[in-house]
């Protein structure tokens, strides 16, 4: 069982930026439970999906892996012979913590753990790549190049599962969103000082874009096939096919 999420309960004088440093680490599984509508669904849909796209002797990516939840959903599922993960994360905390997490997994499917930013790490005979609430980390200006590389490295058939948090034209509609966003958050134990303190905390390091902006980006490298499978409130997960 992971640690409660207190990092943001008592009052701060200055909120610092967010970073996924150890006191994240020690809390990580609860924060983004408790954080993020559907991340559970979503991590265990990974693996239905990879079940499905995973092609024999390919290679599976989780870029910006955290404690590797959907690198074990999809390893538990793929059928595929062959096959191999390659999970990356830069935080070097979060890499610590997830060798011991796999090393207590009982799977077959090799694991390659690495410590990089994702903008380093090519990306090579893949059938299935996973974004999970990652490219949202990355300034705006230098997300196409990750993706194109994404599209350039897999296989004809092979699939990007991309999951954001995301924004919405109609200022109305946002509004409802965030303010939708929070109650689930209330209703998950966070208080009105942690909701705050966090909102502060990741607004100049999380940036969120539309779903139009991401779909119109990912048809602009080269995906033939883009749209949604799984939303709730500001939070969505699209499915990106390379023809
Ligand atoms: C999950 N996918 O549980 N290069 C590599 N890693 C990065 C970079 C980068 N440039 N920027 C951020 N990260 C996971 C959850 S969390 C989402 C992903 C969240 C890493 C960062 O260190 C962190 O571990 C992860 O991306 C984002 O399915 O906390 O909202």
């Amino acid at each position: 069982m992971s640690k409660q999420d207190n990092i943001y309960a008592n009052p701060l004088g200055e909120v610092a930026g967010f970073k996924f440093d150890q006191s994240v680490v020690e809390v990580f599984p609860d924060m983004i439970q408790r954080s993020v509508p559907g991340y559970t669904t979503i991590v265990a849909m990974i693996g239905t999906l990879a079940e499905r796209y995973a092609q024999a002797g390919s290679r599976c990516y989780d870029l910006g892996s955290s404690l590797c939840a959907a690198t074990l959903s999809m390893r538990h599922r793929i059928p595929a012979a062959d096959c191999e993960i390659i999970a990356v994360d830069n935080s070097q905390a979060m890499v610590e913590r997830a060798r011991t997490v796999l090393a207590a997994d009982s799977g077959q499917i090799p694991v390659q753990l690495v410590c990089a930013d994702i903008q380093n790490v090519a990306i090579d005979n893949a059938s299935v790549v996973v974004l999970n609430f990652t490219l949202q980390f990355i300034p705006v200006q230098e997300r196409r190049e990750i993706l194109q590389k994404i599209c350039d490295g897999l296989r004809p058939g092979g699939v990007l599962i991309l999951s954001e948090k995301v924004a919405f034209a109609d200022a109305a509609h946002q509004e409802l969103m965030i303010d939708l966003h929070h109650s689930f958050k209330r209703a998950n134990g966070y208080s009105e000082l942690e909701v705050a303190q966090k909102r502060a905390a990741i607004e100049n390091v999380l940036i969120p874009e539309t779903l139009d902006q991401h779909r119109e980006r990912l048809k602009a490298v080269g995906f033939s096939s883009v749209d949604v499978w799984f939303q709730c409130f500001n939070f969505a997960s699209l499915i990106a096919i390379k023809a």
